[in-house]
Parts: structure tokens; C-alpha cells; sequence
């Protein structure tokens, strides 16, 4: 279907190096673009690279983009000036799984926050129930890798990604929630709403949160809807009860079982859940799978306990949404918070969790709007500020966290901001917290050992 066709794979990431294997392995002729040169190497054999191609080279019949590439890139607008197709790595796996002569199933999964748990939950119970099942997207293995070697996939979906989705049709597919996030690439919240509403297009059964209105709304166009929620069910819906996740009066597993700890894990399970029970899954493997389920680092990981204070690392919520999400994990908080907010406001954040603070310190370049919410909010809770221009900021910020925190508190890295004015990522930030923690206390983790919740 691509052979012999003139193919520009725009980005030489993760996903670019895949799409060009792939695309090469069905006879296209391949040509990768980056705007960093020094990216273009290290790519399949057979694959042409041009550094910072602004518009597509003559002969161009179709480009596939990376997510991380904005639409309003300029070789990507010459490219639809041009009348040349653009699609993502999302939408060319989609039409290579539709032409292998058993489809793989797909269950998407989006949402602002918990999609990476959530798919790493749904692979787990998919296997435990026997089933040849992969998470991949977002989590880090392109589709088009995961699309021609598994029956089941477990797919991450970006708002990036499904921009520029339009065949995919998902056996089941997630909301998880709504909260504004990367308006910096999409230009508006509401064309972020409307990139996360395409993973539903055409999705066999749409699985959404009961306790976020909003994905329900966007859930309506599908007939099929099964709602989840952290409270007890609605007739139908998948929902805790007597501390049990249920669903339709059936028993799942106990809520305390579910980890990493914390209500919006609860509702990611749920989520899961419901999306394994579309392909047929049965109860004991939902329980098995979870069970099973090893949550991955930097999400409120339990890095050291000494002293009676616990120091977790929760790097992966570098927007207020997660943030909030994993304070509510603790009822006693020094919190390491600061980044990047590119805009995002703090104070309903702060307004909601100042009751669970003992201490605050700020990171990296936008501390102000925290300081303000802080002012308002939490006027008698200490806070540090960590010099944006401090070599070692972590070190720095959790030594200042420690001195702080007392028996029985949680000193917590849940940034509420992205990680790029000081850190390569929010892995690198995690790891630097993981590392200063130890240099601090000398390794006293316990492995397997995992954050419960307070109270
Ligand atoms: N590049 C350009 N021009 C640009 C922007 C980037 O040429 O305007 C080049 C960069 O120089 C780089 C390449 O594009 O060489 C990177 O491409 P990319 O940013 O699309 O990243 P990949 O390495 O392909 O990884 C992507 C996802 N990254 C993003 O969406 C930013 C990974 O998600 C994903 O795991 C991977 O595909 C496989 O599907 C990461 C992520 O941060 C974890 N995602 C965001 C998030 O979770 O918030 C959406």
C-alpha cells in the first residue's frame, strides 16, 4: 500500500526512526526531516535525510509528523498548501493493521492525566487473561511498531496524536478527564477537547468518568457508554462500593489493592477495567492484572521512608490537574513544587491543598503565581524558594523539603509544571529528586514497598 511511494517522515524521535523502518519495509521510498541536523543519524538503512526541510521536497505524495511537531510548523502548512496528505504515525499504524488479514484490536485510551497507568493497568489484565496484548502510543512503543506484532493493543493516545487521527476505530475507547493542558500546540482549549473527542469517533463502546462531566458530553455520540466513578455506581456504570471496586454488583478487587495509591488511580483501574470487559475479559483476570500491575517510576513512586517521613516522587504531574491528584493521595504534604506553568493558573490548585501543606518549595521559573496562591491561600505555611539559578536545584530543594517535613509527613515532588527550564524531561527530574533524596538519607528504600494513604 506504500510501496514505491515518496514518503517525508517529519521528526527523527522515537517515533520518525520507527515510521521510516516501517515505511521502508513496505517499499516507500523514504526521505527524514529534523529540524535538529544532529538528529538525522543512527536511521534505517535506505532512508534520505534533509536537516530543517522547511517545505516538502518536489515529489512529495505524503507526510507522516511526529507528535511533538505543532501543526502550524512550516513544513507541515507548505505541505497542505501544497495539496500534499499529512498524517500522523497513529493514523499510517491504523491503516497497516486494517490491511493484515486478522486486524488487531485496539482499545485507546486518553485524558489529560493516568493515561500511561491506565494502559500499563489494561496490558496487564489483557495478559493475565491470556491474551497477546501490548501497551503502546504515548507510553513509548510507536503503534506502527506494537500494530504488526500483537492482537491486542493497549494504545496511548495524545492530544497530539489523535490531532491527526481521523480512520481509527476503536474496539472500546477512554476519557479519562479533561483539565487544561498544552495549549501551547494547540493554540485553544477547545481544540484540545476536540483532538482527546477523536479517539471516540467510531469506537465500538465509549468508556467514560461519571465524575468528569465533560467526557461524558463527548462520550455521547457514541451509542454504546459505560461511565466509571470513585463513588458508588449508578446502575451499569463501574464504581467503588464497601471499598470494593464492582460493576454490576460484581466484586473486582479492594480499592487498597489498587497502586500506586490514590483516588485517581482508583478511577484509572476503573477504567481499565471496563476496557478489558469490552474484549471479554472475566473479573479474576481484572483482579490478577492489577494485581500484577508493576507502576512504573516517577509516578508517585515511594522513593525513602526515614524518620517517619516519606519522600515520593510524583515528577509525571507537571500540570495542576495531576497535581492535585496525587496531594489528594496525602493528608500531610511538604510539596516541591515549580517548573514551567506556560500560563497555567495555580490558585484553584493551591485553594484546594493548602489545608494538606506543611511546607512548600518552589522550583525553577514560574514561582510567582505560586507564591501569590500561597499568599491568599496558605498565608502561615512556610515557603522556600529555590533560586532558578541554582546549579543543583534538587539537591537544594529537597534538602530545604527535608528540614521541613516531621513524623508522619509526605515530602512530594508533584511539580504541577513541565520540567524543560532546568530538566531534560520530567524522567530527569524525577531521577535527580530519587537521587538527591538518597544522597540525603543514604539508601533506606524498601523495594516493592509503595505510598498508602494517609488517614
Ligand atoms: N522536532 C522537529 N520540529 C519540531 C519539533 C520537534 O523537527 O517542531 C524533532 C525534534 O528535533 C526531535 C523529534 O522531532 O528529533 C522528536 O519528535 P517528537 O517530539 O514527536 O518525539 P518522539 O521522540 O517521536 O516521541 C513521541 C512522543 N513525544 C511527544 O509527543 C512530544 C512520546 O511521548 C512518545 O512516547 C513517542 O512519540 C512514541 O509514541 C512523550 C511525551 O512527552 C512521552 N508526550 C507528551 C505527554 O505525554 O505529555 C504528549
Amino acid at each position: 500500500m506504500f510501496a514505491g511511494r515518496n514518503v517525508l517522515v517529519a521528526g527523527a524521535g522515537v517515533t520518525g526512526r520507527s515510521v521510516a523502518g516501517a515505511l521502508l519495509a513496505m517499499g516507500a521510498r523514504v526521505t527524514v526531516t529534523d529540524a535538529a541536523a544532529d538528529r538525522l543519524t543512527g536511521l534505517p538503512d535506505g532512508a534520505a535525510t534533509i536537516a530543517g526541510l522547511t517545505e516538502p521536497p518536489a515529489g512529495t505524495e505524503l507526510v507522516v509528523t511526529s507528535p511533538g511537531i505543532p501543526p502550524a510548523n512550516p513544513l507541515l502548512v507548505a505541505a497542505a498548501h501544497a495539496g500534499i496528505e499529512v498524517i500522523g504515525e497513529v493514523e499510517l499504524a491504523w491503516q497497516v493493521g486494517a490491511a493484515r488479514p486478522e486486524p488487531p484490536v485496539w482499545l485507546a485510551v486518553t485524558g489529560t492525566d493516568g493515561k500511561t497507568t491506565t494502559v500499563g493497568m489494561l496490558e496487564a489484565i489483557l495478559r493475565a487473561a491470556g491474551l497477546d496484548a501490548v501497551a503502546c502510543g504515548n507510553v513509548g512503543l510507536p503503534v506502527i511498531d506494537a500494530v504488526r506484532t500483537h492482537r491486542v493493543l493497549a494504545v496511548e493516545l495524545s492530544s497530539y496524536q489523535l490531532y491527526w487521527q481521523s480512520s481509527m476505530r476503536a474496539r472500546a475507547a477512554a476519557v479519562l478527564n479533561i483539565a487544561e493542558d498544552h495549549l501551547e500546540w494547540h493554540g485553544s482549549m477547545a481544540a484540545y477537547v476536540a483532538a482527546k473527542a477523536r479517539v471516540y469517533t467510531g469506537a465500538g463502546l465509549a468508556v467514560y468518568n461519571a465524575d468528569d462531566p465533560e467526557t461524558g458530553r463527548l462520550a455521547a455520540a457514541v451509542p454504546e457508554r459505560v461511565g466509571f466513578t470513585v463513588a458508588p455506581p449508578a446502575p451499569g456504570q463501574y464504581g467503588v462500593a464497601d471499598g470494593w471496586l464492582v460493576h454490576g454488583g460484581e466484586p473486582l478487587l479492594p480499592a487498597t489493592e489498587v497502586r500506586p495509591a490514590g483516588p485517581h488511580n482508583v478511577a484509572n483501574a476503573l477504567a481499565a477495567a471496563a476496557l478489558a470487559r469490552a474484549v471479554g475479559v472475566p473479573a479474576e483476570a481484572v483482579r490478577a492484572g492489577l494485581n500484577a500491575y508493576e507502576p512504573p517510576a516517577h509516578r508517585v513512586e515511594l522513593v525513602a521512608e526515614a524518620g517517619g517521613v516519606r519522600y515520593v516522587n510524583d515528577s509525571k504531574a507537571t500540570n495542576t490537574h495531576a497535581a492535585l491528584g496525587s496531594l489528594g493521595a496525602f493528608d500531610h504534604v511538604v510539596w516541591i513544587a515549580g517548573g514551567l506553568l506556560h500560563g497555567a493558573p495555580v490558585d484553584a490548585l493551591v485553594a484546594e491543598v493548602a489545608p494538606r501543606l506543611r511546607g512548600v518549595v518552589l522550583l525553577g521559573t514560574d514561582q510567582e503565581p505560586f507564591v501569590a496562591a500561597l499568599a491568599r491561600h496558605a498565608p502561615d505555611v512556610p515557603v522556600h524558594r529555590v533560586p532558578s539559578g541554582d546549579d543543583e536545584p534538587m539537591i537544594s530543594a529537597v534538602r530545604a523539603a527535608g528540614a521541613m517535613a516531621g513524623h508522619g509527613d509526605v515530602v512530594l515532588l508533584a511539580p504541577a509544571a513541565k520540567s524543560h527550564d532546568q530538566f531534560a524531561s520530567y524522567t530527569h527530574r524525577g531521577t535527580a529528586f530519587t537521587e538527591a533524596v538518597r544522597a540525603r538519607l543514604g539508601a533506606v528504600t524498601t523495594p516493592g514497598a509503595e505510598p498508602g494513604q494517609d488517614g
